[in-house]
């Protein structure tokens, strides 16, 4: 008898990884360990009839003869299966993305990736194996709980490609949301309306920040979620919680962010933590939580990619030109200041247009060198406020397709803003 088993407390890679061990070797029997995560038992309570799941209890162990283990690489979380341990001539399959621990196997697939099941869809994949359109779901969902709908650092290129397959494959994204949405029960429900209670909004510079401080008693699944919706719902770019578990006075910082300028992972790793842009974590023991709001604070402060803005590293004086002036004279001035555009004002020093390389293309005579320079401008050019920051210039000049950004203060051109200094910016090549 074959048997493919999964490590006690499953969450949907596991029972995935179970499923789909199911589709590469369809005569094991599939064992279901008898603690699973609860929101598995609300999705298994309603497709429970389309699997064929076992317990260890009700299987003859002594007639094992190969055992399949997937997303556990360790014999103490395979629940009711210990015996086969001890096992003579027992063949062993692993398919795991953890590290390597007790158990021996015969054959091995081990891989870094942020779902296990992405090693086992890869191996249907090569085998073009059928799947149904609720086998897909299932294993999409394993890869997106996994892997924070490959938003964790531990995401691969592999859990990508396979999430895409899935897809290829008929997954039912609605089905999926439904039932990875009850990763928020009742306990998250009660924080989220805690850090609702007490929020505060922050703004810095052009972004806005909450932090929110809650105390907890032992360890609770899904926070991650809980900030997520907090972000959401509060409508914030960056919001932090901090899950101050007053049993073992461990602080569980959370942070999730849609700021370009905020960058999540740099915060979570000055705090021990880790992550990436936009959403992070980190753990401190025996530290007041305040203390942590007021380092995040300082965090954020000191990030200086969200403290400058454009007035800082515009190019300064900026030469803007009078729409009378003949276009002869604009390109002699051009080429003496050597730079490639400029702002071009009315009598009222309004900006009214710009002028650059590209327009110069348009005239075809000599003797329209002598017309002024408003024939040939570009009207109603894009500008940008002197608060604002580097990356909305950048994005600005990629959605316009524009090399230089007039910069406005009270109607007025105070300088401009050219892609180099944007890059230079960038790239820290400018000197603080
Ligand atoms: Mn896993």
């Amino acid at each position: 008898m074959q048997i493919a088993a999964t490590h006690t407390g499953s969450d949907f890679d596991a029972l995935a990884s179970l499923v789909a061990a199911s589709v590469l070797y369809p005569e094991a029997k599939l064992i279901l360990p008898n603690s699973i995560n609860p929101n598995l038992k609300t999705f298994l309570s309603i497709h429970k009839d389309l699997f064929n799941f076992y317990s260890s209890r009700d299987i003859d162990i002594n007639k094992v003869k190969s055992l399949i283990v997937v997303d556990t690489s360790s014999w103490k979380r395979l629940d009711g299966l210990q015996s086969l341990r001890q096992k003579k001539d027992l063949e062993i399959i692993l398919f795991d993305h953890h590290v390597k621990d007790d158990i021996e196997a015969d054959h091995v697939v081990r891989k870094e990736t942020g779902a296990a099941v992405t090693l086992l869809v890869q191996e249907i994949q090569k085998q073009k194996k059928i799947i149904t359109p609720i086998q897909a779901t299932l294993f999409l969902m394993g890869i997106y709980e996994d892997t924070g709908n490959l938003t964790f650092t531990s995401t691969t290129a592999d859990d990508a490609h396979m999430a895409a397959y899935l897809l290829d494959r008929k997954a039912d994204l609605s089905i999926l949301n439904t039932f990875l949405q009850y990763a928020y029960g009742k306990k998250q429900k009660d924080i989220l309306s805690k850090m609702l209670n007490k929020t505060s909004r922050l703004s810095f510079g052009n972004h806005t920040i909450s932090i929110s401080v809650v105390e907890i008693k032992g360890r609770i699944q899904n926070l991650a979620v809980v900030v997520q919706m907090y972000r959401e719902i509060v409508n914030v770019d960056a919001a932090f919680g901090i899950f101050h578990d007053t049993e073992t006075d461990k602080c569980m910082i959370i942070g999730r962010n849609v700021s370009d300028e905020i960058n999540m992972g740099l915060i979570m790793r000055s705090l021990g933590g880790g992550g990436h842009s936009g959403a992070g974590s980190a753990q401190l023991k025996k530290v007041n939580p305040h203390t942590i709001e007021t380092m995040i604070l300082e965090l954020i402060k000191g990030n200086q990619h969200s403290s400058v803005s454009l007035s800082d590293i515009m190019s300064y004086p900026v030469i803007s030109v009078n729409e009378n002036t003949p276009t002869k004279e604009v390109a002699m001035l051009l080429r003496e200041v050597g730079c490639t555009g400029f702002p071009i004002t009315d009598n009222n020093e309004k900006l009214v247009g710009i002028i650059s390389r590209r327009d110069f293309k348009k005239i075809r005579k000599e003797s329209q060198m002598q017309s002024p320079v408003k024939a040939f401008m570009t009207r109603n050019p894009v500008s940008i406020s002197y608060d604002k920051s580097a990356m909305e210039a950048a994005k600005l000049m990629i959605k316009h397709d524009i090399g230089r950004i007039p910069i406005m203060k009270k109607n007025k051109v105070i300088g401009i803003i050219t892609r180099s200094d944007t890059m230079l910016y960038f790239y820290d090549l400018l000197p603080d």
